[in-house]
């Protein structure tokens, strides 16, 4: 039987890359062009796990760090059944944020390596297309202050852009890195055309399994 899944689609970047607007603006074009879509983000602040996480993040609790990192992770693992079932349905999942940032975040503390913040993603779905949002953090901070929650410092930020660096180097994952200095509408334009691409080819591909 001929398969007709949605594709799994990923936007990661640093803090200001745009990337929430761009998955918002990215799931409307998809929709006027006729493909099924929905977007999520992770952390997905609403299940329990969640909201441990995002008292976490707005600084109201504290947490060990190999803790947070396997809830960060926990959060990815609890919304998987409901994520094969959509791209079953063939519905094209556009995700703000995944185990990329798990795993750049993670490994900026002090103390942690790549290789043991990969360990708890492995065999989450693997994107189809996972787009870097590329921006400098001179660029960056032109556009305005950084917020209030934890990991929002200019320094925590330039090491988080290290290590997706290192992360961008793994030819298994179909990287796509983006120019975020760009106009809002030229970096939809980009990111469109490579979602459309791989929205079209992902029917017929199996669904992988991340670092495996
Ligand atoms: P938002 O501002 O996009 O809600 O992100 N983070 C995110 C991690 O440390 N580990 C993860 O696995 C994920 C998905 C990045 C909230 C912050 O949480 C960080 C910024």
């Amino acid at each position: 039987m001929a398969c007709t899944r949605g594709a799994l689609i990923v936007l990661e970047g640093v803090d200001k890359a745009g990337k929430t607007t761009q998955c918002k603006r990215l799931l409307e074009a998809l929709r006027r062009s006729g493909r099924p879509a929905e977007m999520m983000r992770f952390p997905d602040r609403t299940t329990a796990i969640g909201q441990l996480i995002s008292a976490y993040l707005e600084k109201k609790s504290d947490l060990e760090d190999h803790t947070v990192h396997l809830l960060f992770s926990a959060n990815r693992w609890e919304l998987v059944p409901l994520m094969r079932k959509k791209l079953e349905q063939g519905i094209t999942l556009i995700v703000d944020r995944y185990a990329f940032s798990g795993v750049a975040f993670t490994s900026a503390k002090p103390g942690f390596c790549l290789d043991w913040c990969m360990k708890a993603d492995v065999g989450l779905p693997k994107p189809d297309l996972v787009m870097f949002l590329q921006l400098s953090p001179a660029e960056a901070s032109l556009r305005g202050q950084f917020g209030e929650e934890r990991y929002e410092t200019g320094v925590f930020q330039s090491v988080v852009q290290q290590r997706f660096e290192e992360l961008r180097k793994d030819s298994s994952i179909n990287w796509q890195v983006i120019d975020a200095s760009q106009s809002v509408e030229d970096v939809h334009k980009n990111i469109t055309t490579h979602s459309l691409n791989t929205v079209d080819t992902a029917h017929n591909l199996p669904l992988g399994e991340l670092w495996k």
